[in-house]
């Protein structure tokens, strides 16, 4: 603990606390850890100026052990992820629902810190892999620390946490070769997937876009399990959380995804970080489902079933309040690696339910800090500590950092005065909600939960054509990376109860048929004693016909603000051109970078010099999301003869963005691989800003896809 950060104006109970933990070494002396200044940390200390070195040197010690450890593991699951701090804020009580006072009180500013993250990679892979996004939030309330650690898919892929080795361990680098990072399309997954039909319904949600979304800001988010809402008067609620984000749901399509992860492997990173820095904050409105306790059994699936959403069509979301990330963190280490998530972590006015996979995570979290963190003093790390003072009569361990006052470590006791004392529910009281239970203790899986199909196939149904065309697409890449032909056979066949037309598409590009006389798959999610017939998944049923949230093409498109726009120009390009689009860009909240022939600055006609954002040596069209050319015939005649801008027209065109060219900057695109732009709507030549801003909040247009697709770059 040192000296103490100036406040920043969006300061709240969270990051005052954190301020009193951070250290500045501006203007100071290099010390060793005791606080003695050292005169040269660069040569260790030897006998004789060519001699061996002494191991009297203690600098030469402290500095290569303090190296030596500074690594931690890594999460098992989630090890590449970026965080962010922020507030939540309620729009509206709640508290027919809970008592929770963030849900209560509209007057309250609640800190949170978020992390995003992807599941299988490790720490250093790419941040595009086609993958589940984890979105975890730590809110720091006046009640204690809440932690609802979802995901940007409001499922998951097993139904009880007894299986969460096995599908880890199947979709992780497989063991023998530590092959492929960062990737599920490999044997051991689709050996597990193809055996337990559980997954198949986060497994779709996985071979869609919302695998590879365009930025962490424009993903949603969902607690996923059931949890409950506990009122005053301690009448539980079924609730399901949801995060929308306020610019829309949007992604990248898969070719941009694995060439990103090539040109940036940090480009969700970076995107979050620097849209915080320009002040662009991110924001999510927070919406719940609410179910009435009564109406438990009311649906097609089990409440308790987490590969089951419940369909918004059938239960709105209500939006009731919205959370800001307004801040980057100052030491990655410090806070995005060693904050500690626990769905464990809630507070009065929440309350588990019994889906298993919920109850397993209980145990999981905390268990997975010890060996991460090294010991059950890592709430004390500040990240990890309360706003609200924690007393209790736990004590010692490594690296325990406070200094408990007293004769006592007991309750109850006389001697400390009977404190730390309980808290009655009037004030605060935890106290878990009293849940009729009268069972047989059994290992065993619900009848209830062996729907398998009927929610995937809702899900396709309610993909626009380009969604599906993506999905058919990732299934067929995905399956087309496995060697072994038994497993894809598998596949088709379960797919086939998803959807006909998508099994047929898959298997044409596979190049295998759909076998209609394999042995029935047999649901491995029981005991070998069980009876297999009772556990197999029951057939499709339709309960409804499409539900618009699962689509993409329902979202918002009223923005374009923090949207990367690459201006494509060279010395001489028109002012008046460049000017009237990047002023009505950035009016709109839009980012502009040049993109120049080399560094440095260029020349406008109007003889001004102009900061050139990137060299097009250095970056590609897969970073932008939409392409602007002003005229003029110098800059257009330098542009025309490197070949690159060719490229990163045509790749834009390919990938379904929209263009705007000025008069000569038409060269462009005619000498392109692009055939035919006359009716795109998305191409403007000489056209109004107006319109390419339009385009570009329509994030794509997916009626290209089809003609651009034998563009061959
Ligand atoms: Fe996790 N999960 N998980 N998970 N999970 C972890 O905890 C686990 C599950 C999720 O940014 C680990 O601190 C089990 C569902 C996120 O730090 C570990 C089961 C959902 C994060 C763990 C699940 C998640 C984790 C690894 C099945 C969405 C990253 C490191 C019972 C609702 C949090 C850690 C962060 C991290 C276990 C299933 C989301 C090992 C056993 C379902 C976002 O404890």
């Amino acid at each position: 603990m040192s000296d103490k950060e100036n406040l920043q104006p969006d300061s709240n109970s969270k990051t005052d606390q954190l301020s009193s933990y951070t250290k500045d070494s501006e203007g100071k002396n290099l010390t060793t850890n005791q606080g003695l200044k050292v005169n040269d940390t660069n040569n260790s200390l030897k006998a004789g100026e060519r001699g061996s070195t002494l191991l009297e040197d203690f600098l030469l010690r402290e500095k290569i052990t303090s190296f030596d450890h500074e690594r931690i593991p890594e999460r098992i699951v989630h090890a590449r992820g970026s965080a962010a701090h922020g507030h939540f804020e309620l729009y509206k009580s709640i508290e027919k629902y809970t008592k929770a006072g963030l849900f209560t009180d509209t007057s309250k500013k609640t800190p949170v810190f978020v992390r995003f993250s992807t599941v299988a990679g490790s720490k250093g892979s790419p941040d595009l892999a086609r993958d589940v996004r984890g979105f975890a939030v730590k809110f720091y309330t006046e009640e204690g620390t809440w932690d609802l650690v979802g995901n940007n898919m409001p499922i998951f892929f097993i139904q009880d946490a007894m299986k969460f080795p096995d599908l880890i361990h199947s979709v992780k680098p497989e063991p023998n070769n530590e092959i492929p990072q960062a990737a599920s399309a490999h044997d051991t997954f689709y050996d597990f997937v193809s055996h337990a039909p559980e997954t198949l319904h986060n497994h779709i949600w996985a071979m869609s876009d919302r695998a590879i979304p365009r930025s962490y800001r424009m993903m949603e988010g969902f607690g996923i399990h059931t949890f409950r809402f506990i009122n005053k008067e301690g009448k539980s609620h079924f609730v399901k959380f949801h995060w929308k984000p306020v610019l829309g749901v949007h992604s990248v399509t898969w070719e941009e995804a694995v060439k990103i992860n090539g040109v940036d492997a940090d480009f969700h990173r970076r995107d979050l970080w620097e849209a915080i820095e320009a002040g662009q904050y991110p924001e999510w409105e927070f919406g719940i489902q609410v179910v009435p306790e009564e109406d438990e059994h009311k649906y097609d699936f089990d409440l308790l079933d987490p590969t089951k959403l419940i369909p918004e069509d059938m239960v709105p979301v209500e939006i009731v309040g919205k959370m800001t990330l307004n801040r980057n963190p100052s030491n990655f280490f410090a806070e995005t690696e060693q904050v500690a998530f626990l769905p464990g972590h809630i507070i009065p006015g929440l309350d588990f339910t019994n889906d298993p996979l919920l109850q397993g995570r209980l145990f999981s979290y905390r268990d997975t800090q010890l060996s991460r963190l090294g010991s059950p003093n890592f709430h004390q790390i500040p990240i990890n500590r309360p706003v609200t003072p924690a007393h209790n009569n736990q004590r010692d361990g490594h690296m325990q950092t406070e200094i408990p006052k007293g004769q006592t470590a007991y309750f109850p006791n006389t001697l400390g005065g009977g404190c730390p004392h309980l808290a009655k529910m009037a004030e605060g009281g935890f106290t878990s909600y009293e849940e009729r239970i009268d069972a047989k203790k059994v290992r065993t899986r619900s009848e209830s939960f062996s729907d398998h199909f009927s929610q995937p196939a809702l899900f396709y149904r309610s993909l626009e054509e380009w969604e599906k065309k993506h999905v058919a697409n990732a299934y067929s890449f995905e399956l087309g990376k496995c060697n072994q032909k038994h497993i894809k056979e598998r596949m088709l066949w379960l797919i086939n109860q998803i959807d006909e037309d998508l099994a047929n598409t898959v298997s044409e590009n596979l190049g295998l048929s759909i076998p209609d006389d394999i042995e029935q798959p047999i649901n491995q999610s029981i005991g070998a004693d069980a009876d297999v017939e009772k556990f197999q998944p029951s057939a499709k049923k339709v309960y409804l016909e499409k539900d618009k949230s699962l689509s993409q093409a329902h979202t918002k498109f009223d923005s374009i603000a923090t949207r990367q726009i690459a201006v494509l120009a060279a010395n001489g390009f028109s002012m008046d051109d460049f000017k009237t689009f990047t002023d009505a860009l950035e009016d709109e909240g839009a980012v502009c970078k040049i993109i120049a022939p080399h560094g440095g600055t260029i020349k406008c006609d109007q003889d001004m010099d102009h900061e050139v954002d990137a060299a097009i040596s250095t970056t590609e069209s897969v970073l932008f999301d939409a392409i602007f050319v002003p005229g003029g015939k110098d800059s257009v005649d330098k542009l025309l003869k490197t070949g690159k801008y060719s490229k990163f027209i045509s790749e834009a065109f390919k990938h379904c963005k929209a263009i705007a060219v000025c008069n000569e900057g038409e060269e462009l695109l005619k000498n392109s691989y692009i055939k035919s732009y006359d009716d795109d709507k998305a191409v403007f030549v000489n056209g109004k800003p107006k319109n390419f801003i339009d385009a570009i909040a329509q994030h794509r247009n997916w009626d290209r896809m089809e003609a651009a697709s034998d563009i061959p770059v």
